[in-house]
């Protein structure tokens, strides 16, 4: 039997379910992977052999990984389409910043789509992540605007919908895709409290090549708390900081107190939102107090 590639769409109970050339493959992890301490995730580019009409096959060999996050447990996540409402719940930029923050980290693009349009100007939270080098749509469910924009946006990704309930998380995925039925995670989450105790993501095709994960996690913002960033990494997770890091006059300036700070200068000067750069202290603040055991315990190997 011959090796296929493929990518792990689902990821549940020892059964990998591997999508190559469009046909779904169930296999079953390499013996050794339990004691290699190999977990494949959903989104893992996989080698295996196919079994039997499909099924009975084994995930011999797990591709690098771009990144994986732990909650929710997916590898390889390309974008995040982060949903905001500009009014009813309004806008919590210290948990949107955060999020933020992680996917710099991770290395995921973090997309902005502010819902509600119909209800309040949304400009100046716009211009607030435009500013600071963000993509941001806008639009209204009621009468929904780009979303050709965002199906070609999705076009050979990973991506995933975050956001808080009320946002309109469900009601921007059915104007994408009617007939997925996609809940970002909330279905799953509640069957998860339920009769299920394992949380599993699975990805769904989105047309052009694109994947679209349904994932518990994100719509409560979990991943936040699962993400350790240690504060001397903090600054790189802040991309509209990057033209004034190293023009500071102490090496190793935390931007937060410091003398001739060419950042805190850049926010005395309207460069750099000063609205961002309280997320960046209260983020710095959080940071100190961690101990170094403590990330490192966050922060196992990558398990591969
Ligand atoms: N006026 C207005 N209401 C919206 C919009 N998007 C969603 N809603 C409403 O907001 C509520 C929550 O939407 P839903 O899609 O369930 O949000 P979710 O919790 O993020 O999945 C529902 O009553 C929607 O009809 C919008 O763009 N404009
Ligand atoms: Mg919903
Ligand atoms: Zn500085």
């Amino acid at each position: 039997m011959e090796t296929k590639t493929g990518r792990i769409i689902q990821a549940i109970s020892g059964f990998y379910y591997c999508l190559s050339d469009g046909v779904v493959y169930e296999c079953r992890g390499r013996g050794a992977f339990r004691k290699e301490e190999i977990t494949p995730l959903a989104g893992d580019l996989v080698e295996f052999l196919p079994g039997e009409e499909q099924k009975g096959g084994t995930v011999t060999a797990v591709l690098p990984r771009k990144n994986e996050l732990v909650r929710p447990p997916i590898a390889n996540l390309d974008q995040l389409f982060l949903v905001v409402s500009v009014c009813d719940p309004v806008p919590n930029t210290l948990v949107i910043d955060k999020l933020i923050t992680v996917c710099e980290f991770k290395r995921i693009e973090p997309i902005l789509i502010v819902t509600k349009i119909d209800l309040e100007d949304p400009s100046a939270f716009c211009d607030l992540y435009r500013k600071a080098g963000f993509q941001v749509l806008s639009l209204s469910n009621e009468n929904p605007q780009h979303l050709d924009t965002i199906r070609q946006m999705m076009a050979g990704k990973i991506s995933a919908f975050a956001g808080n309930t009320g946002v309109g998380k469900s009601s921007l995925l059915n104007n994408l895709y009617p007939s997925l039925c996609l809940d970002t995670g909330e279905i799953s989450q509640k069957l998860g409290r339920g009769r299920h105790t394992t949380r599993h993501v699975t990805l769904y095709d989105a047309g052009s090549g694109g994947l679209i994960a349904d994932t518990p996690g994100f719509g409560t913002m979990e991943i936040g708390q699962y993400e350790i960033i240690r504060k001397e990494e903090l600054a790189d997770c802040f991309r509209e900081f990057a033209p004034y890091i190293g023009q500071c006059r102490f090496v190793g300036c935390a931007h937060t107190a410091e003398k001739d700070c060419a950042v805190r200068e850049a926010v005395a000067q309207g460069a750099i939102s000063r609205q961002r750069y309280e997320s960046y202290c209260a983020f710095y603040e959080q940071a100190k107090q961690l101990k170094d055991w403590e990330i490192k315990k966050m922060r196992k190997p990558s398990r591969r």
